[in-house]
């Protein structure tokens, strides 16, 4: 990938990039969620007939991902955005933090995150690392008493700040995808937009994603592995 002196660059990463940390990837579980069926948990409708259900779902999730540690893949990214400053921009299908954990600091979370909780009836929005395990300690919002959820886009809603993503995308001088398996959209047409724009798209994981045949390039390989090899080669080092 070579990117010139004022060349900016879009990345998006899936579950894949935490997957070296031990976060469980939704395909990586055979297409369970830590044990938990998708609509079973990330959808309006799970947290309408049981919101016990899903927050004890996030609150495993909220547990999983304090433990666990960013990885190299997380690293480097943020170094390659230290090189490149406001000419780089992360966008990531995850909803943990191990991104900012690892340094990065330009992070849009399109599908929300997992340590914010909003409320379902007004505005409030807060920072909540809690863990609510029984139908008693469901939290409440302080100011209206609505019920508050888990900060994130589940199936069916719309991603966080589309506008802002396609304006960042649409400059960018080259897309990097990494670790995601390219079947959830509007993610998964980001390659698609990329190339109709004459941008450059590079794939980075293990396997070949849905999306395979819209990448210009696509190497196979963890990310821990790939990523550093990159950083190297457009001279963020
Ligand atoms: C929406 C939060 C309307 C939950 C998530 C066409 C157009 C638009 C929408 C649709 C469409 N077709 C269908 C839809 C609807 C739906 C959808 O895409 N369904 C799929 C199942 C077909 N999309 C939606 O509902 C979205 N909303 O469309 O609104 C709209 C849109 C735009 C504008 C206006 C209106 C909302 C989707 C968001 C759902 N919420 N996350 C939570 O986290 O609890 S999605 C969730 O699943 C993740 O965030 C992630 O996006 C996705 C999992 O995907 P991946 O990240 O790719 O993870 P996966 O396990 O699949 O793959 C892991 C990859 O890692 C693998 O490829 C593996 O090889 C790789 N890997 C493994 N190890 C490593 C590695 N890579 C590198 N290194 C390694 N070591």
């Amino acid at each position: 990938m070579k990117l010139a002196q004022r060349d900016r660059l879009f990345v998006l990463t899936g579950a894949g990039v935490s997957a070296e940390s031990g976060l469980a990837t939704f395909r990586g579980s055979g297409g369970l969620w830590n044990g938990y069926r998708v609509e079973q948990v990330a959808t309006p409708e799970a947290w309408e007939a049981d919101p016990a259900l899903v927050w004890r779902f996030y609150s495993m999730r909220r547990r999983e991902a304090a433990a666990a540690s960013p990885n190299a893949a997380h690293r480097t990214l943020a170094r390659i955005e230290n090189r490149l400053g406001d000419r780089f921009f992360l966008c990531t299908q995850n909803v943990d933090d191990l991104h900012e954990r690892a340094g990065s600091l330009r992070v849009h979370h399109m599908h929300g995150s997992l340590f914010q909780s909003r409320c379902e009836g007004c505005p409030f929005l807060v920072a909540d690392t809690a863990c609510y395990e029984s139908e008693d300690s469901l939290p409440r919002c302080p100011r209206c008493g609505s019920s508050l959820r888990p900060r994130i886009v589940w199936f069916g809603e719309i991603p966080l700040d589309m506008e802002g993503i396609y304006r960042r995308l649409d400059a960018a001088a080259a897309l990097l995808v990494v670790g995601t398996s390219g079947s959830v959209y509007p993610a998964a047409g980001f390659v698609h937009r990329a190339v109709a724009l004459g941008i450059g798209a590079m794939y980075i994981g293990p396997e070949s994603p849905a999306n395979a045949e819209a990448f210009d390039e696509i190497r196979l390989g963890p990310a821990t592995r790939e990523l550093p090899r990159l950083l190297e080669e457009i001279g963020a080092g």
